[in-house]
């Protein structure tokens, strides 16, 4: 209840010291500690539902699209054929509705820690819980790490659509970690992980595009723009295997038509380039890492 004030849900975090955003609510939909985390959801007055996870805002109905879409898209669209998909993390199953979308993709399997996520997504969420419901998917509930060591040289794309580096999220951001999903990937594979904010997490962005340089030839960093998120945007390291990749060139530039039939609210190929252009003070930051 720490984060809740006089109708108000107050997004604080040490993550984002000195910096609070509000949104007014109307009702606690669903709050439950589960065994690795508090999950909450509350209908919001002006943002549909929203998906809280230790009082940090994960999804809300009226921008997710924004983050979901670029997650999934822009790896997606970098692969010559993205037959074969796992997502880590994403309970929610917003990023699953988007990759599941995409015609080349034949399966996808998705590893989420904690069933509760699912569960009130599936209750709270039904926007973007309807991936839940493809038949390319298989779900696994449990750990990444684990599902990883058991499952190498097997997967076209990974996506790892976490929470922020605390609690049960903190080791997705570390090189043990990309060093797994690089064993799990295909020869040609990609990666594509929440890589936090340039606004406020630029040390560890710089850090984390340091080891991956070590582990993959080609290493690129994107963001999008999204309300709910401290600082209005948040980013997206991509790795790839295959030397030839080019991040900043879709090798699949989705058509209008296309773009329209998957519904895409955010995403075409002009913004997928345009992601990659960085505020001066991160390209130069990055740029010397
Ligand atoms: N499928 C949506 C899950 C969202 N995962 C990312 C959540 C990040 C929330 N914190 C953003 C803070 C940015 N510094």
């Amino acid at each position: 209840m720490e984060h809740m004030n006089d109708g108000w849900f107050i997004q604080k975090s040490p993550l984002w010291p000195g910096q609070a955003m509000s949104h007014q609510m109307e009702e606690v939909l669903f709050n439950k500690k589960s065994q690795f985390q508090g999950v909450m959801v509350f209908k919001s007055k002006t943002y549909g539902n929203v998906l809280v996870l230790d009082g940090v805002i994960q999804c809300t109905e009226r921008d997710e699209f924004a983050y979901q879409e670029m997650i999934a898209n822009l790896p997606l669209c970098s692969h010559p054929c993205p037959k074969k998909v796992l997502i880590i993390g994403g309970g929610d199953g917003g990023v699953l509705r988007e990759v599941v979308k995409n015609p080349l993709v034949e399966s996808v399997v998705l590893c989420e820690i904690d069933e509760d996520v699912i569960n009130a997504s599936k209750k709270f969420l039904p926007g973007m819980a309807k991936g839940f419901f493809s038949p390319k998917l298989t779900l696994h509930v449990g750990d990444g790490f684990e599902f990883m060591k058991q499952n190498q040289d097997a997967f076209d794309i990974i996506i790892t659509d976490s929470s922020d580096p605390v609690g049960p999220a903190e080791s997705l951001f570390k090189e043990s970690y990309y060093q797994l999903m690089k064993a799990a990937l295909r020869n040609r594979g990609i990666l594509c992980s929440q890589g936090e904010c340039q606004w406020l997490h630029l040390e560890l962005i710089k850090e984390m595009r340091t080891f991956c340089k070590t582990l993959f030839p080609v290493v690129d960093y994107a963001y999008t723009t999204i309300p709910t998120y401290p600082s209005g945007q948040i980013g997206f390291m991509l790795c790839s295997k295959n030397p030839e990749t080019n991040f900043k060139e879709p090798v699949k530039a989705l058509s209008k038509e296309e773009t329209e039939n998957m519904n895409l609210k955010y995403y075409n190929p002009e913004i997928h380039k345009a992601s990659f252009v960085l505020l001066e003070f991160a390209r130069k930051a990055l740029s010397e890492a």
